[in-house]
């Protein structure tokens, strides 16, 4: 593999509807797309996940931007790559910033799946045909989840999960359970709670949930094992996995019995599969996380779950979730409840050029 050029575009689009946590809303989202070419001509596609500010993790689009350009690129530049394995490995000299290494290495993952003529899915070892569609419902009110839990229905998401803190949880899944009480239901709360809160999340105990994600310190993992013994729920991690050793740390110490991966995350996708390799082994579901993500990202989550270990559905929604028109083609569908694992070659989906074009901010091209 003779990396040529990469492409670094900053996008920006608004989601159709706003997205509510207790950390904040978002509502315009911005994006790194990547496109990593050969000596041939070959484009390989990669997005970097960060937010525009840094309320999930540390790096934003400023700082992945700026690690992409003036560390990892001139990593590329100095050391050949055959295997996208190598740029993993490569980049394993620069701390963390796993959403800026993602961004590049999932793009050379899908240059090297298309250069071999393999779906990304065959590349990374998927055995998935399709995959069940979940849907996360973040309303502002009681009154808008239970109107978008009734439309995501009748579109066929499989699993449901709803944002949930201190102040919004018991009431609020009380009156999706009313409502629907077979429901494949989850919450999330993205760190909202402390150990103080032990009896209010045992209390959650009562609606039969999948799993309660992230409930404690967003780098946590001893007081989540101390939690588990102390409720039902299954506890499954996000914000606290952002490496295979983390994954092994927190499965040894109990501190959950679901781990949530997300390639952007934990730094791509060959750190992704460690992680779904490791829990195959030891009998820990997995499922794919979303980030609100465009398009190529999507279809970068698609091959991931198509994994054996991707037991639960995941955040994989069609691209009309979020956005009014997406910047591949075709657009991902949700049919049934599933979604297609593409047996094209590569991601399996074409570029909107148009919306790419009509969506970029800042352009920055580097020659090799
Ligand atoms: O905590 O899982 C999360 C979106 C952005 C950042 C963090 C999270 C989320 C979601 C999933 O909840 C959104 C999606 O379906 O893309
Ligand atoms: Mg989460």
């Amino acid at each position: 593999m003779k990396i040529a050029q990469i492409k670094l575009k900053v996008i920006s689009m608004p989601l159709k509807s706003p997205f509510h946590t207790h950390l904040g809303t978002v509502s315009e989202r911005e994006g790194i797309i990547v496109e990593v070419i050969d000596s041939d001509g070959i484009s390989g596609y990669g997005e970097g996940v960060a937010f525009s500010t840094p309320w999930y993790t540390e790096e934003t689009v400023s700082t992945s931007l700026h690690i992409m350009s003036d560390v990892l690129i001139p990593l590329l530049k100095k050391r050949p790559i055959k295997h996208p394995k190598d740029a993993a490995i490569l980049f394993q000299s620069v701390r963390r910033n796993h959403m800026a290494k993602a961004g590049l290495e999932m793009a050379i993952w899908d240059l090297y799946a298309k250069r071999n003529s393999l779906s990304l899915s065959r590349a990374i070892g998927g055995t998935r045909r399709e995959i069940a569609s979940g849907v996360v419902v973040a309303a502002d009110s009681l009154t808008n989840s239970l109107k978008q839990i009734e439309k995501y229905l009748g579109e066929g998401y499989q699993r449901f999960k709803i944002k949930i803190n201190p102040s919004q949880d018991y009431s609020v899944l009380e009156a999706i359970r009313r409502y629907y009480p077979e429901l494949l239901l989850m919450a999330d709360a993205n760190s909202a709670y402390t150990l103080n809160d032990i009896d209010k999340l045992r209390a959650l105990d009562d609606f039969n949930l999948l799993m309660i994600e992230q409930p404690l310190a967003s780098d946590d993992i001893i007081e989540h094992s101390l939690l588990q013994k102390e409720i039902n729920t299954p506890i499954c991690l996000d914000e606290s996995i952002v490496s295979f050793d983390d994954a092994k740390n927190a499965v040894e110490l109990g501190s959950c019995k679901i781990i949530n991966i997300k390639a952007g995350r934990v730094g791509g996708l060959y750190e992704a599969k460690r992680i779904h390799d490791y829990c195959l082994e030891k009998e820990i579901e997995v499922w794919c996380g979303g980030m609100i993500e465009f398009g190529i990202s999507r279809a970068h989550n698609i091959a991931l779950a198509s994994l054996p270990g991707f037991t639960i559905p995941g955040d994989i929604s069609a691209s009309n979730r979020f956005w009014e028109e997406d910047i591949i083609m075709p657009e991902v569908c949700v049919r049934n409840g599933y979604v297609c694992v593409p047996d094209t070659s590569g991601i399996g989906f074409g570029i909107n050029k148009k919306r790419l074009k009509e969506t970029t901010q800042i352009e920055k091209v580097f020659n090799f």
